[in-house]
């Protein structure tokens, strides 16, 4: 699976009336180019802080389930978070992390998550479930059967994929845009 797969999945296969949190660098840069909504919030610049922003949204308007798309070398870089969501217990966040072992929007060198087994340290620190996926089939029927959560998804991903991603753009607008969108009634509560 590629980091293409996994933001085409994640896209598709939510709700309309789900959030979308996206990461620093690449996978922001490409949700923004290939699936620019009104439901996501980018975090470029800000390595690390994807999970705090999507707990932050997820407790504070519960009729919405909020999805994170995490990095490996970025959720490293904020494990604490994990610790915080585990404590909290949001039922409507999903955390998923797109692993491919690298600081793949850089040069690609080792992130060392390798050593990581982030599913047992969501599990030990109180997430309700996880599950580790590495084909899109997988990948997509864990995001549909998300029954509640907060759940933990690993995303096992390959290097290499397009690059030439333009940064999210009009950061100020989307904000604005964001803000609409979460004013209105989701459709169907979780
Ligand atoms: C605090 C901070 N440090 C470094 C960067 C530069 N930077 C942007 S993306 C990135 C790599 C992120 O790696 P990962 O989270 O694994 O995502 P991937 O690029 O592999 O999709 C780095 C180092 C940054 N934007 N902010
Ligand atoms: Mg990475």
């Amino acid at each position: 699976m590629k980091r293409a797969d996994v933001i085409e999945i994640v896209a598709t296969s939510t709700q309309c009336d789900d959030v979308i949190v996206a990461t620093t660098g690449l996978i922001s840069r490409e949700l923004f180019e290939r699936f620019d909504s009104e439901r996501n919030v980018y975090i470029p610049g800000s390595m690390g802080l994807v999970s705090s922003v999507g707990l932050g949204i997820a407790l504070c308007d519960t009729n919405h389930r909020v999805v994170i798309i995490d990095g490996d070398a970025s959720l490293l870089m904020n494990l604490g978070s994990m610790v915080t969501i585990g404590s909290r217990r949001p039922k409507n966040l999903l955390h998923i992390v797109l692993d491919n072992g690298a600081y793949a929007s850089c040069s690609e060198e080792s992130s060392m998550s390798g050593t990581a087994n982030f599913g047992l340290l969501a599990k030990d620190v109180g997430y309700k479930y996880t599950a580790t996926v590495g084909d899109r089939e997988a990948l997509k029927r864990a995001i549909l059967s998300f029954k509640g959560g907060p759940g933990f998804l690993s995303a096992i991903t390959e290097l290499g994929g397009r690059r030439d991603f333009r940064r999210p753009q009009k950061l100020k607008e989307i904000k604005r845009r964001f803000m609409r969108f979460m004013s209105r009634q989701p459709k169907g509560k979780i």
